[in-house]
Formats: structure tokens, sequence, C-alpha cells
């Protein structure tokens, strides 16, 4: 029996959403796929010379963040894309202590690398200030400080240039980029690569966004035939983002060191205890788990 209320409130919704008044549309996958969130209130809405900013708050997801009217990151499902993109890669390599993020307007990713004891500096190197400012302001909780904290260091710049003409080296790179379109496109370019690859130390390890290998399978092809040619080591890793329709999506992992990708659960388990207690997805067994990819993202690879 399904208790009236809320079969009261399903009918309601389902009411809702033929009136398409107040909803955010999401055509990133095409015209035949789109994904709809009620805007139950628009906290900012603006234009930079990069692309349309928009956040608004949804029952489900909490705040929300969309570019270009593409969904970016949520209060509510932010953990899961957070925690794999910073803490597989720096517990990986097990020596952390510079750490670049190329994009990350948002400050998740800054937020998750600061939690690492061994950081000594983070830079995060983000094209759009307009966006940052708008996030820092209306969606605290993502950043939760970290952009104020005396390790960070936030250049506002492209992320190309900067990798291009940096003389630092860093430990890991974590490309926390929007999809291959408008101003990421350049993050997923062979000389992107070639440049983060001289401004890693020679055991660094360069994380990305790859996408949802079922919407986006071409991306995760070209990514690891481009990454092939200049990385020994060429991987990726899954976690289920709710914001990001489509199940899995793949992160990639590009390294000239072997050993990084055969760190054992032992160590990672020993590693954890340094942080905080406060992980809501990643779990060393999750971490392990997360290179082992289903038929159908292998045969994509193939
Ligand atoms: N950047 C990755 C967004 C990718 C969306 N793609 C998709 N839905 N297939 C997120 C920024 C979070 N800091």
């Amino acid at each position: 029996m399904v208790d009236s209320s809320i079969e009261n409130s399903f009918t309601k919704d389902l009411e809702n959403t033929n009136n398409l008044d107040n909803f955010f549309v999401e055509k990133l996958y095409g015209s035949n796929w789109n994904q709809m969130l009620k805007i139950s209130k628009v906290l900012f809405e603006g234009k930079s010379k990069f692309q349309d900013i928009l956040i608004f708050e949804n029952s489900i997801f909490g705040k929300v963040l969309a570019l270009d009217n593409v969904l970016q990151t949520t209060e509510n499902d932010e953990f899961i894309y957070h925690e794999m993109l910073t803490h597989v890669p720096i517990l990986s390599h097990g020596n952390v202590k510079k750490v670049l993020i190329i994009g990350g307007a948002d400050g998740g990713i800054l937020r998750e690398v600061l939690l690492h004891k061994s950081i000594e500096k983070a830079t995060m190197v983000e094209i759009d200030g307009i966006a940052l400012d708008a996030c820092k302001k209306h969606m605290p909780k993502l950043s939760n400080g970290a952009f104020s904290d005396p390790k960070s260091e936030v250049i506002i710049a492209d992320g190309i240039d900067y990798v291009k003409n940096t003389k630092e080296k860093f430990d890991i790179i974590i490309v926390d980029s929007t999809d291959p379109v408008g101003p990421g496109i350049v993050l997923f370019t062979k000389e992107f690569y070639t440049y983060c690859k001289k401004a890693l130390n020679p055991d660094g390890i360069i994380v990305t966004q790859n996408g949802v290998p079922f919407a986006q399978g071409q991306e995760l092809v070209d990514t690891y035939n481009t990454r092939k040619k200049i990385f020994e080591d060429n991987r990726f890793y899954i976690a289920p983002v709710f914001g990001y329709i489509g199940g899995f999506m793949a992160l990639g992992w590009a390294t000239d060191s072997k050993k990084h990708f055969n760190v054992s659960i032992d160590t990672l388990k020993k590693a954890i205890l340094d942080l905080p207690n406060e992980m809501k997805y990643y779990t060393p067994e999750v971490h392990k788990a997360s290179f082992q990819l289903p038929m159908y993202i292998q045969n994509k690879l193939k």
C-alpha cells in the first residue's frame, strides 16, 4: 500500500511537470534525451565572457550550478564526484605535496584536496572569475572556506596557458572541467596533456572528468587514444554521479608511474586514517573497485 500523502505528492508533481515553466532543461545528450529539474528558486543568473551561469534551488538536489545549461554540480550529490576525483589520485600516490586544479570554480575539489595533511600548496586555475565569485557567494557549502585557506592559491586564467608557461612541478593535476564544448574544449587536446606532463613530477598523476560513457562514449575513446601517446599508464575509473544522468561517469587517470595503480588496500586503509572521518562515498575498497570497468565500457576501449 502506498502512503496516500506520498501518492498525492507524486500526482501533484506529475501535474507540475506538465507546466514547463520553472524547469531547468539540460540537453547535453542531444534532443532525444533531456534532463529536467524543477527550479524552486533562482539564486543567481548571469553571463560571463565565457558562459551562462545559473545557480538555483531544487528540492532533491539542493543548490545546483549550471554552466551553459549543463548541470555541473549540486549540493546533494557533489560528494561522489569531488571525493573520487581527489582522493583516488592523492591516496594512490602517497606523498603528495603540490596539487594543481584546473577549473573547479565551485571549490569542491579544493576543499577535498586541503583535507590531506601532506599538502603544502594547492593551486587552482579557473578561467571564469564570475562563476567562481557566484559559487563562493551562493553555494558556500561547496568550498567550505577552502578559498581563504593559506595553502590555497587561486589564479584566474586559462588552464592551458597556465600549464604551458608554469615552471612549477606538481604531484597531482586534477582537471575539473566542463564537457568538451565551449571554454572547456582545449582541456581535451593533445597540447594540453603534453603541457600537463611537463608540469608534473616524473611520478605525478593527472585525473580528468571524461563524461558519461553510455551517452558520451566518443569522448572516452578520444581521450584514451590521445593520452596513450603521452603517458605510460592510461585508465579510467568510474563513479555514478546522480545529476550526470546515464549511469557511471568515467574519470580519467594518466601517469608515467605504473606503481600508483597497484597501491594496496592496506596502504590506503592506513593513509585514510590521517583524513577527517567524513567521507560519504570514498572507501579504500570503493577506490580499488572503481577501476574495474563494466563490459560495455571496456568494449569501447578495445
Ligand atoms: N564538471 C563536470 C561536469 C560534467 C557534466 N557532464 C555530464 N553530465 N555528462 C563538474 C564540476 C564540479 N566541480
